[in-house]
């Protein structure tokens, strides 16, 4: 199995790396990779079994080509892509004796999406072994419920940019009112009525229109929490993850 770690800058990719293959050594006794895809990870002093940065990092572009961070970040997606067959040498190195193998992303994870490499890059590793998405939901975004929309939506249009499946989780849970956040997912009237609460103006309409895209998703209704400080939740990502492959699997 390979698990690619999705969600916004800051949402809990890295750290969930890092405990998830803790937790899947200890649980199952599982040999565990873990490869780092973000070339602009700073202050991660972590030991990656391959860490993107040894090709090329956003820092030293920045430095290199005198490039602000997001213009080092495309062209880092770029050379990525370009020498992606590099990479693949070492993945298919690493694929020896490994049971799972996770692969953490870019901070800008609208760059993963939307720049063909991220979906360049997914492609190529569903070809070497079965491959699943998790995208994380930063719980300060659950803040509001109209943010929390603005996160599914994200979600789903990770899924359409994205040739694996995807499972949602929201992160940090340890931080999170897990009753609150499930009912606004699972009722759709729920959430446009505590949309209708914030101070949107006229956006409202707009509002309850994504609500009802968003009630027709299904895989959206199956919310799961994780936090990779109290490992809460591990079980269940896990069993959603099998889940996931199952060609049957039905993840609502
Ligand atoms: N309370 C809590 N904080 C977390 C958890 N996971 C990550 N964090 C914190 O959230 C911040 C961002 O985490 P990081 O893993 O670097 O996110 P990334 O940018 O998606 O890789 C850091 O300050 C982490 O310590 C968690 O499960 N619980
Ligand atoms: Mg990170």
């Amino acid at each position: 199995m390979q698990v690619v770690l999705l969600g916004t800058a800051g949402s809990g990719k890295t750290s969930l790396t890092i405990t998830l293959q803790q937790w899947l050594k200890e649980k199952y006794g599982f040999s565990v990779r873990v490869i780092n895809l973000d070339p602009g990870a700073e202050n991660v002093t972590y030991t990656f079994d391959y860490d993107i940065r040894r090709m090329v990092s956003v820092r030293d572009l920045m430095i290199k080509e005198n490039l602000g961070p997001n213009g080092a970040t495309l062209k880092a997606m770029e050379i990525i892509q370009r020498r992606f067959s590099e990479v693949e040498v070492v993945l298919s190195r690493l694929q020896e004796g490994a049971d799972v193998i996770i692969y953490d992303t870019p901070g800008q994870m609208e760059v993963f999406v939307f720049h063909p490499s991220g979906p360049f890059i997914l492609n190529k590793l569903r070809k070497i072994r079965s491959t699943v998405g998790v995208f994380l939901i930063d719980p300060w975004l659950l803040n509001s419920p109209s943010g929390l929309a603005a996160a599914l939506l994200l979600s789903v249009i990770t899924k359409l940019r994205m040739s694996v499946p995807i499972v949602l989780v929201v992160s940090k849970s340890d931080l999170v009112n897990k009753s609150f956040v499930s009912k606004l997912v699972s009722e759709p009237d729920f959430l446009a009525k505590e949309i209708e609460k914030e101070d949107i103006g006229t956006l409202k309409d707009v509002a309850s229109e994504l609500v009802k895209l968003i009630a027709n998703v299904p895989w959206v209704q199956r919310l799961i929490f994780t936090s990779a400080l109290s490992k809460d939740g591990l079980d269940e990502l896990y069993s959603l993850l099998h889940e996931a492959f199952c060609t049957c699997g039905d993840l609502t």
